[in-house]
């Protein structure tokens, strides 16, 4: 008998439904998480700035009425405090933290195929037993370190944003940004009026469209009065999310109103801009029109053209994420701000007292970095997930291997919340781990109910899930980016495409037709 049915890693918003489903249900549950709260990205992400990219009306749990009622939301775009608040409120309401173990990191996970569980060490020494491994464990949880020589060598303060601590005091100092990213423009931004001078380090300029961030006050009472069927309508969009444009074809548009519809997107802003173009991933023109339409945005932004010659991003709009910003690119105009490109000034090290990159030493009180993530596999390759002699870091070496995002072969009994080959990432994260959770849920209820305790998918079936994830992939232009969707933010790591490219509503129906089918492609027993 196995210490607990299901062992969930992660209390972020996966693992915390994930628990409270699987309780309701009357399985036996214990999470494992690493942080000292619930919340994980929101948890460690506290940077100044950090906010979410998705509406708060939409980045939001679904699963249960009273809780979208009682909830309200103070911005269009959420900021993190608000964020790990809501994740705080959820626990207590749900009195989730009874079953969570906090502090504590999973290291090694191994199969014992003759008693059917997984023995889970973690770093407190200690090992649990669970029949069946939920990670639920993020997409973007363990943070990339770049190796920039020196970095040791430092002599000032120096801050990653994925684990910003309390109480850094940044007025009037020297601070160096490595890193133009989601966080680094948050960062960048909200910094920016406090500090004495600010040195971005940019390697990769980006896209960035404007959040129209502000109170959603007036909103809401429509929203919750309608919520069911609205989020019956995001469940089924390819993003997870609703935009108040119409999707069409820039293609299609003619030449003559393509401004105009350009314009109307800019003025919803966010992800909306490209998400209702439905051909901005397929087509190379389209994508050209709209990557040049922010290009023309930009250059009217920043008073120097030099600067703002450095700042217009070259790789296809939308296959790498697309920022979300509040002022990012007049930052740029203030005096005490400068601008690296680090692609014709290389950082060659760091030193004790700044950052000398193309000759010049610039110098700094504080480094920042906003350096990325180690996307989607990282926090499952972090961990010794064993089975006899095979492990799931040699299986994914040359790239992960899914059946539909949820499981592995050679793996039974382990279960991913978003993991490579699902939507997670190119969707609203809440709307597909939802799905997730609910899928893997149903799938445990049915194999208890069949007195079953094994469940795996099949080989061939995985092998056909890799490869339609691959050809839809190769049917976008999603691989031409270097981007962290690929794999190509990390040195070594195999460039493949992980996320499923076919949208949300696409993914459901397939994960859907697969349980109604029994489960088909996997083996139960
Ligand atoms: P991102 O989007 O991966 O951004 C990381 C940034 O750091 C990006 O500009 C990188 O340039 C840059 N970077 C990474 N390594 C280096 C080195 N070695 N030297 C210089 N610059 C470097 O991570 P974020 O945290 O900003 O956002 C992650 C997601 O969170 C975001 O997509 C949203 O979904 C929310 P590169 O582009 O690789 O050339």
């Amino acid at each position: 008998m196995a210490d607990h049915d299901v062992l969930v890693i992660g209390a972020g918003f996966a693992g915390m439904y994930q628990l409270h489903l699987l309780r309701q249900r009357g399985f036996d549950v214990v999470v494992i998480e690493a942080g000292d709260d619930v919340g994980g990205t929101w948890f460690w992400n506290r940077y100044p700035g950090a906010r979410c990219d998705i509406e708060s009306i939409e980045y939001s749990y679904s699963f249960d009425v009273d809780l979208e009622q009682e909830w309200t939301w103070t911005e269009r775009y959420a900021a993190q405090p608000e964020l790990l608040r809501y994740a705080r409120h959820v626990a207590d309401r749900f009195d989730l933290r009874r079953d969570i173990v906090f502090g504590t990191r999973v290291e090694a996970l191994d199969w014992d195929e003759v008693a059917r569980h997984w023995t889970v060490s973690t770093s407190d020494g200690t090992t649990r037993t669970a029949s069946y491994v939920v990670a639920a464990t993020g997409c973007l949880s363990v943070p990339s370190r770049p190796g920039i020589v020196g970095l040791d060598d430092f002599g000032g303060e120096l801050y990653w944003t994925s684990s910003w601590p309390d109480g850094v005091d940044l007025a009037g100092k020297r601070v160096g940004v490595i890193g133009t990213g989601s966080s680094g423009l948050q960062t960048i931004t909200a910094i920016a009026p406090a500090v004495g001078s600010l040195t971005v380090f940019q390697r990769t300029a980006c896209y960035a469209v404007p959040a129209h961030n502000g109170p959603v006050a007036d909103l809401l009472p429509t929203v919750k009065a309608d919520y069911p069927a609205r989020r019956a309508v995001s469940r089924m969009t390819p993003s997870g999310y609703q935009c108040p444009v119409e999707t069409t074809s820039l293609s299609e548009i003619p030449a003559s109103e393509t401004s105009a519809a350009l314009d109307k997107r800019w003025d919803v802003g966010g992800l909306c801009f490209t998400d209702t173009f439905d051909d901005v991933l397929i087509d190379p023109a389209a994508n050209e029109r709209v990557s040049a339409y922010v290009r023309e945005r930009i250059r009217a932004k920043v008073e120097d053209p030099a600067v703002a010659e450095k700042l217009l991003p070259t790789f296809p709009i939308a296959t790498k994420r697309l920022c979300v910003d509040t002022g990012y690119y007049e930052v740029y105009n203030q005096d005490n701000v400068t601008l690296v490109d680090i692609t014709e000034e290389p950082i060659e090290r760091v030193t004790a007292r700044g950052i000398r990159a193309g000759g010049a030493e610039h110098e700094l009180d504080l480094i920042i970095m906003a350096t990325g993530f180690d996307a989607m596999t990282g926090a499952l390759d972090a961990m010794e997930v064993r089975n006899a002699d095979r492990t799931l870091r040699a299986k994914w070496e040359h790239g992960p291997r899914t059946y539909l995002g949820l499981m592995s072969a050679g793996f039974p009994n382990l279960f991913t919340i978003c993991g490579p080959q699902s939507p997670s990432v190119l969707s609203n994260v809440i709307t597909s781990l939802e799905y997730h959770v609910v899928w893997i849920t149903d799938a445990l209820t049915s194999l208890r109910d069949r007195g079953l305790s094994r469940i795996e998918p099949l080989t061939e079936n995985e092998d056909n899930w890799v490869q339609a994830n691959n050809d839809l992939a190769d049917l976008t232009l999603m691989p031409q980016a270097a981007s962290w969707y690929m794999g190509a933010n990390i040195p070594g790591k195999q460039r493949v495409f992980m996320p499923f490219v076919g949208g949300v509503g696409m993914y459901k129906q397939i994960a859907d037709g697969v349980a109604a089918a029994g489960y088909y492609g996997f083996e139960l027993s």
